[in-house]
Formats: structure tokens, C-alpha cells, sequence
């Protein structure tokens, strides 16, 4: 039995039921981070609401807050029934990122460590109502987390109302592999967080969370998204490649420990490709600090080759996700899933020195990576976590095939449309072409670096040629630019559908 508390059981109901405490213009604070973990009933049920309300003229929309980015059920129907007015922190749903980029939603993409505090300071106005996916309520009505913490502990101790999914879906063995941490505090009130390797355990299995607040419990079966990867193909392998070539030669010079320092690694095919890499790779005992556990870290702790991993979510592919459950008893203490404000915190990170591996649109000949924005405007994902990371790593690396669109974008250009990650938060970028290790440069000496080591041959020259022009004409000569033409690239896709000349 998964729901042990007889206050709660007494409230057991069926979605569209729960989905009526929810109100037009009200705030909902929903799991969910990379996939896993999102309510995938109670949503559907809200959309379903929000279509009914439409067709009878009534302009019923939510604002939405969530851990990061969700599901189909969650982000696309929401999106589908036209029912969210804002959104935050991070989104990859494509029918969300087209209402975003038609100006027909609202986004806050922000820094995913900065959501709970933001919150807990009140700028983010008031919540009304939590819809949370657990594994399991206790008889004490302490709840069992599912496959990702995120934002929810904030979002049961902050909302007004709450709304709980019971996932029988989720495996049982994930008692216990979760660790809330209940110190944070606002200044002048903090105190250190007393996490010193990636390994600690410093709170609790379960979200604490008042019976009296919650209002539905929804019983479900149904599996997290599992998007599966594609097969890393030689761009991937070759970035792979140059990444472990780097990570042997700082071991080399001593710069690294043999078993490298945590790691962290980003969302999407290369990230995971490269820890595919790092399978065959000569580091042992390794560590990671990370936002996602992705199929790439299974294959690691299955060879043996990764210790242990701390995160806030599951990022797996279907396949991945099936040879978890199947086998959770053997990696289960070797997982702590945390909030999204402890996993991604600015005071862990540095002390812990994450390497960390984050991908990228395009970075400039100076080493200003845009993270988000394609052309200047159109919002891909969001920063993510990649900001909490780049800044306070020990290592920070951007990694990007050099060329996007089958060529036609350049994922070097002269200047970045966009900037996610200042020039001071880059300090090796990657692409298949080669590794640019900017760390002790210049500007001009990055410039050299990054157009010979990382640019693909089809735009080297022209970047060769813009900088030699730029160093003669430039206002200034510390990052030398030429102002009418730095952003012609750009404006050349946006004409031509291409930045070749
Ligand atoms: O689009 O699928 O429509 O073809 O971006 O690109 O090459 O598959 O790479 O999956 O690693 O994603 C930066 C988006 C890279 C990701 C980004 C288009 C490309 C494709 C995906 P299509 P790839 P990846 C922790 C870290 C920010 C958040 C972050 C991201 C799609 O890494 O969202 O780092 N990062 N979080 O075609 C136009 C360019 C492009 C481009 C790529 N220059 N111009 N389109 N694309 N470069 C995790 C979390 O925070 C949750």
C-alpha cells in the first residue's frame, strides 16, 4: 500500500476532481525536472478544465513553476489548452517553446539554483497550490519522493494547498535514496551547508509536508517521459574524444586527481555521449555532482568506473529507465537525489570543484557562450543549470559540434548574439574540430585559439579574416570587434536560412 496515512488515504479522489481546487490565475508549483517526476494526471485534468473553460469564453490560464523541464502532460497539454500565462525555470516542450517565441507566453528562464530562495524571498509572488508526485505517503504522512526532488520541498512548505500524485509506477526502492536538506535559510539567518564530498548525507529520506494542507490525493501508474538518446555518432565521439584527452593530460600535470573531481554534466546527446567516452577512459573511482543521472553515469556505475552519483533527477532513456528498475536494489546506494537548490548550489560546487560539461548554441571568438537563445532571440531550452555550474566550477567546459543545421550555422562567430556565460566563466570549449583551453588567455590569444583548435574549415576563414580586420579597425583593441558586422552572420541566416556567405 502506497499511501500509509489514514488522513490522507480519506482524501483519495480522482484527477478532474483534484484538478477543480485549482483556479483561473492562480500559481501552481508543480515536480518535475528533465522528465521525471512531473504529476502526469491532475495536469491533464487542469488542461481539460482550461479547454471547457475556453470554449465557454472564460480566459482560464495558470502560472506555472516547476522544477525544470517536464513532460507531454504536464508542459505540452498545458500549452495545447492555451492555459499558461507564465512559465518558469527552465522548458523543453516544444508546443511550450512555441507559445514562448510567438510572444504568446510569458517565460522566466533563470538560474535553477536561484528558484527556492528566489521564492522563499517572496519576489516571486505568492502559491497557491502544489501538485506534487511522490512514491509514497508514511503513516506519519511524510512523503516518499519520486524519480526527481527539484523545487518541491519549497513548493509543499510554500503553497497554500496541496495537490499529491501517488506514482505506483515509480519503483519502491527508491526509499531512502533521497536526501532533504531542511537548513537553508534567508540572510542573516545562513549558516554553512555542511556538505563536503558529493557523497554526504546532511537531511532526510522524506519531504515533511502538513496533512491539513492537502487537498486530493491522486493514485496513478504511469511512467516518467524516458526520452530515449541517439546513439553517440563521430561529432559526439570525436568531442568525447579531445575531452578525455584533456582530462589526462591535467591528471598528467597534476592539476587533477587520477579519479578526476566530481563531475557534472548537462542535458542532452553530447553530455551523454561523452560520459559514454568516459566508460572506456582510464579514471576510476569517479565521482559526480551533477543536476541529471543519465544513462551515460548507468553504464559508468555498471562498469564499476563511477563510485557514486548526486543529483536531483533521472534523465534516462526508456531502455535506461527499465534496466534501472529492474535492478535499483544494486544502484541505489550509490544515488542521493537533493533538491535542486542543494545539487546545484554556488557554495557546493566550488568547495566540491565540479568539472563541469555543459552544451552550448554558440560561443564567440572571445569565449562568450550563448546557452539559450537561437539568433539572438528564439529561445531554445533555457540556462538551466549550466550558470550554477560554469561559474563555480573548478573546470568549466563548453562542448558543441562546430557546425549546426546540416552547416549552415556556425556554432563560432564573431560575436555571440546572446550571452548566457561571460568570457570569464568559459575556460575550455570543445567541438569535434578540437579543445580550446582558455584558461590564463587574453582575449586576442582566445580569439586565436578558439578559431584554430574549435571553428569548423568551412568558416575558419572567414573568422581568420573578420579578426584580422577587426585587430586593424576595431574602437578598441582589448577584444577588437567591428560593430556593423558582427552580427552579419546572423542576420545572413535570418534572410538566407544560412550564415555561409
Ligand atoms: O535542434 O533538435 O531542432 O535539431 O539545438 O542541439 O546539438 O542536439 O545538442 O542536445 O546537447 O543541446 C545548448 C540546446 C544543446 C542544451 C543545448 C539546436 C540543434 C538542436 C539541440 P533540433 P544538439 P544538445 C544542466 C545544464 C542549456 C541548459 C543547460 C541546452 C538543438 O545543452 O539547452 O546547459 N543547454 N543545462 O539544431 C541554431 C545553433 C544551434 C542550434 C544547437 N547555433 N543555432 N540551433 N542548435 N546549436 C541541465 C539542466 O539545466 C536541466
Amino acid at each position: 500500500m502506497r499511501i500509509g496515512c489514514n488522513e490522507l488515504r480519506a482524501k483519495i479522489m480522482s484527477a478532474e476532481e483534484a484538478a477543480s481546487f485549482i483556479t483561473s490565475g492562480s500559481t501552481v508549483g508543480l515536480s518535475g525536472f528533465t522528465g521525471s517526476g512531473y504529476p502526469k494526471a491532475v495536469p491533464l485534468a487542469l488542461a481539460a478544465r482550461i479547454e471547457a473553460a475556453h470554449a465557454a469564453g472564460d480566459p482560464f490560464k495558470v502560472r506555472v513553476w516547476t522544477g525544470a523541464s517536464t513532460g507531454p502532460e504536464l508542459d505540452g497539454a498545458l500549452a495545447k489548452a492555451d492555459g499558461i500565462e507564465f512559465r518558469l525555470p527552465y522548458n523543453s516542450d516544444p508546443l511550450v517553446r512555441d507559445k514562448i517565441n510567438r510572444g504568446e507566453m510569458q517565460y522566466f528562464d533563470m538560474h535553477l539554483s536561484q528558484v527556492a530562495p528566489l521564492a522563499w524571498q517572496g519576489f516571486l509572488g505568492p502559491l497557491d497550490t502544489a501538485v506534487v508526485e511522490v512514491s509514497g505517503i508514511r503513516p506519519d504522512g511524510s512523503l516518499i519522493p519520486s524519480s526527481s526532488v527539484g523545487n518541491n520541498k519549497t513548493w509543499l512548505d510554500r503553497a497554500k494547498q496541496v495537490i499529491l500524485e501517488v506514482n505506483a509506477w515509480q519503483n519502491d526502492a527508491l526509499e531512502g535514496m533521497h536526501d532533504i536538506y531542511y537548513g537553508t535559510a534567508l540572510p542573516p539567518n545562513r549558516v554553512p551547508i555542511p556538505l563536503v564530498r558529493p557523497d554526504d548525507r546532511i537531511g532526510q529520506p522524506y519531504f515533511r509536508c502538513d496533512p491539513g494542507k492537502v487537498v486530493a490525493v491522486v493514485q496513478t501508474h504511469a511512467q516518467d517521459r524516458n526520452l530515449p538518446f541517439s546513439p553517440p555518432d563521430e561529432v559526439a565521439a570525436g568531442i568525447a574524444g579531445h575531452l578525455l584527452d584533456f582530462f589526462a593530460h591535467e591528471v598528467k600535470k597534476g592539476r587533477l586527481p587520477a579519479s578526476l573531481l566530481p563531475l557534472q554534466s548537462g542535458v542532452g546527446n553530447i553530455a551523454n555521449a561523452v560520459l559514454a567516452g568516459l566508460v572506456d577512459g582510464p579514471f576510476e573511482n569517479m565521482t559526480a555532482y551533477t543536476e541529471v543521472i543519465q544513462d551515460g553515469m548507468l553504464d559508468l556505475m555498471s562498469c564499476g568506473k563511477l563510485r557514486m552519483a548526486s543529483a536531483t533527477a533521472f534523465s534516462l532513456s526508456p531502455e535506461a529507465a527499465a534496466a534501472l528498475n529492474a535492478d535499483m536494489h544494486r544502484y541505489r546506494d550509490k544515488m542521493i537525489l537533493r533538491p535542486q537548490e542543494i545539487s546545484n548550489h554556488p557554495e557546493l560546487i566550488r568547495r566540491l570543484g565540479c568539472l563541469a560539461m555543459n552544451g552550448l548554441i554558440e560561443a564567440d571568438i572571445y569565449g562568450n557562450v550563448n546557452s539559450t537563445h537561437v539568433m539572438g532571440s528564439r529561445i531554445q531550452n533555457g540556462i538551466g543549470g549550466s550558470g550554477d555550474f560554469a561559474r563555480n566550477a573548478y573546470v568549466s567546459i563548453f562542448m558543441t559540434p562546430s557546425t549546426a543545421k546540416g552547416g549552415k550555422i556556425s556554432a563560432i562567430v564573431p560575436m555571440a548574439s546572446h550571452v548566457d556565460h561571460i568570457t570569464q566563466d568559459v575556460q575550455v570549449i570543445v567541438t569535434e574540430q578540437g579543445l580550446a583551453d582558455l584558461r590564463g588567455l587574453s582575449p586576442k590569444q582566445r580569439s586565436k585559439v578558439i578559431i584554430e583548435n574549435c571553428a569548423h574549415p568551412d568558416y575558419k576563414p572567414e573568422l581568420v579574416d573578420y579578426a584580422r580586420r577587426a585587430a586593424e579597425r576595431s574602437y578598441g583593441q582589448h577584444s577588437p570587434s567591428m560593430l556593423n558586422e558582427a552580427l552579419s552572420w546572423h542576420q545572413r541566416f535570418v534572410e538566407t536560412g544560412s550564415m555561409l556567405p
